[in-house]
């Protein structure tokens, strides 16, 4: 099935129904024209590096800023969305001559794990939709809403095949491009993330660094059958989100970026508004859980556009046992 076909018939039933199929088909044309420049590599002359850095403190290069080009000017041919808050700019975006009934606010990170284009690694976009407030004045607080508000999101994956991964709020679902006729085939209906899978994904370097439940969990994992956990673990580490959640969605396990006692002024690394929430809503609708350690990440009320937070998403037995060494 066409994702065309898909969205029609998943949209029929929701608020708006015309209009979220629109801005989906934009966000995949996105993802279709980074697709196309991250595959073209040094060959495209997108992969330097720049002398910005940008609001993260990270230094950008050419392909940051084509992505987030890109899916500005993607949203921006749709007229439905209000503003855009974009990994790569320090404010939010707003969006001039939208529709005055324009129904969403997007926020996206253009292009995550970017560290490993420099050596052909997996890159991809993370989005999340979220309601535009009706008559509210344009303003960073009309993006400071909870995760549960969320109405869509989702990722497209710069794999050796693309892919665009999407919840709408019933099910998580898996796109493939075909590259010959360059249309998203749904190949994944309805992922089930198995509710146990003895795999962890981190970056075990920071270990000094996590608080003890934490250092506790990652050790019993570590002793394997002979430990309190009498079972092997294996550990997987990408270094880019996507693809490390992408496994789990498709086979199970958890991924972690604990709190980190080097960086207390952030409580994490990953971002909430366009890393975090969006991985965590396509986790629970796929039948996983997403949490802190001490909180459901969906339930999380924002303070600043930017803001970090401790991201532990997967398998729902192995997130509810991480929660549980947290409150003891
Ligand atoms: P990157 O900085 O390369 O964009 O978004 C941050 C992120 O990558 C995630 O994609 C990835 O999971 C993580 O950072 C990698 O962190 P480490 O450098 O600590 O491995």
């Amino acid at each position: 099935m066409k994702l065309s076909d898909f969205l029609n018939q998943s949209c029929a039933n929701l608020n708006h129904a015309g209009q979220l199929s629109r801005l989906i088909l934009s966000i995949a044309d996105a993802g279709k024209q980074i697709a196309a420049l991250v595959a073209k590599g040094k060959l495209a002359g997108v992969t330097n590096k720049l002398d910005i850095i940008n609001v993260q403190g990270e230094t950008q290069m050419q392909l940051d800023i084509s992505s987030h080009d890109i899916f500005i000017d993607c949203l921006s041919t749709t007229k439905l969305v209000v503003g855009a808050v974009s990994e790569e700019l320090a404010s939010p975006y707003y969006f001039d001559g939208y529709a005055v009934d324009a129904p969403y606010l997007v926020c996206f990170d253009p292009l995550d794990g970017s560290s490993n284009i420099a050596f052909d690694g997996v890159v991809g976009s993370i989005f999340s939709v979220l309601p535009a407030p009706m008559n509210a004045e344009r303003s960073e607080a009309m993006f400071l809403q909870q995760g549960i508000h969320q109405i869509a999101a989702g990722y497209v994956l710069y794999g050796p095949a693309t892919m665009l991964v999407i919840t709408l709020g019933a099910g998580t679902h898996a796109f493939t491009l075909d590259p010959d006729t360059h249309v998203f085939e749904l190949t994944h209906p309805d992922l089930q993330i198995p509710a146990h899978y003895p795999e962890f994904a981190i970056n075990a370097s920071r270990q000094r660094f996590w608080e003890a439940p934490m250092q506790q969990y990652i050790a019993d994992c570590m002793a394997g059958e002979e430990g309190v956990r009498q079972c092997n673990f294996n550990m997987r580490w990408m270094a880019s989100m996507v693809a490390d959640i992408h496994r789990i969605l498709m086979r199970g396990g958890v991924f972690l970026y604990p709190k980190d006692r080097q960086v207390t002024d952030r409580a994490g690394r990953l971002r909430l508004l366009y890393e975090v929430n969006p991985m965590s809503m396509l986790v629970e609708q796929a039948g996983g859980k997403a949490s802190t350690g001490r909180a459901s990440v969906l339930g999380l009320q924002p303070t600043q556009i930017h803001q970090r937070v401790p991201a532990i998403l997967g398998s729902i037995q192995e997130v509810d046992l991480i929660d549980q060494y947290h409150q003891r």
